[in-house]
């Protein structure tokens, strides 16, 4: 076990600091998203918690005043999260606040999530910006399965439907943890189980994660909602399952709370979100964690 993902087990809520009463601020920097998530509703409000769901985006200078007061009212919070509400990578925003996190806030880990079509190409950024922990989303290996969770991707400014695309993505989501997990950056990888489609594919996912060398593994039961609307929501039997059969090849993590873009506080506990966004919007496209 690296000895950053050791700190992190006491430090980052999602990485096994829950245990410690830690917080998270998420910053919504990240406009617009470039793959199609079947069971993702892109739409910003201030109603659902959920990933994804988030009210306004932000500049990344804005970033750091809401920081500043959100550490005030809360100050178990240790990470600054970026988890969308559109993919990170697809635009420079989140790194550009990391950059400026690492300036003005050092002590906070820098925690960043990505559908991880842009990993490759954009692995040495995340590197050379000093991202402590980052989630990559990967719902499957198999770009059979992946194509009933994914409808297209756009690639370099190219729209490529069903297994093509599901193709490309896992290639690139795979490349990427791979080189990621070779430096200093510990890697969480989160799947969202729909029992129906990648129900019986967990098992060998979490074995991937693990050959990769992923620190943890976080599975997120479905919201059935947008085209699989019609899909059931894991029973909590069915989650446990495919956890505990993650949990032979990789750390799991139980205590996932579907977070918003723009949440604020400690996960499950204590909520600052809004009287930090204090504008919390309903209006254009969103995204997240998956
Ligand atoms: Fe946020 Fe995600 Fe970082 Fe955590 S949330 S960017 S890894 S700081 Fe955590 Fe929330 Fe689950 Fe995400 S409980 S939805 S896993
Ligand atoms: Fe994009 Fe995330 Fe929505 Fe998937 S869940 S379409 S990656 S915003």
């Amino acid at each position: 076990m690296s000895n950053n993902y050791k700190n992190l087990q006491n430090s980052h809520p999602c990485f096994g600091g829950q245990k410690n009463n830690t917080g998270r601020i998420h910053l919504p920097v990240s406009p617009g998203c470039n793959i199609a998530c079947r069971f993702c509703d892109r739409t910003l409000n201030d109603v659902e918690q959920r990933p994804g769901v988030a009210s306004k985006v932000l500049k990344p200078e804005e970033t750091i005043e809401l920081i500043q007061k959100a550490l005030e009212l809360c100050p178990e919070i240790t990470v600054a999260g970026i988890a969308g509400p559109g993919d990170t990578l697809a635009t420079d925003y989140a790194l550009d606040t990391f950059r400026l996190i690492g300036k003005h806030f050092p002590n906070l880990i820098k925690c960043m999530s990505t559908n991880g079509l842009l990993l490759y190409e954009r692995a040495d950024e995340i590197i050379d910006a000093g991202i402590d922990s980052l989630t990559v989303t990967v719902n499957a290996i198999d770009p059979q399965i992946e194509a009933k969770l994914n409808k297209y991707i756009i690639y370099h400014g190219k729209k490529i439907e069903g297994e093509e695309g599901a193709r490309i993505l896992i290639e690139n989501q795979l490349k990427g943890i791979e080189k990621i997990t070779s430096s200093k950056t510990v890697v969480k990888v989160n799947t969202v189980l729909v029992p129906e489609i990648n129900g019986a594919h967990i098992e060998e996912t979490a074995k991937k994660m693990g050959e990769l060398g992923v620190s943890i593994y976080n599975i997120i039961p479905l919201i059935p909602q947008y085209e699989l609307k019609d899909c059931r929501e894991p029973t909590c039997a069915e989650i446990d399952e495919a956890r505990t059969k993650a949990g032979k090849y990789v750390d799991v993590f139980r205590h996932c709370q579907r977070c918003r873009a723009d949440a604020a506080g400690i996960p499950g506990g204590k909520d600052v979100g809004d009287r930090i966004y204090q504008r919390r919007l309903g209006i254009k496209e969103t995204f997240s964690h998956g």
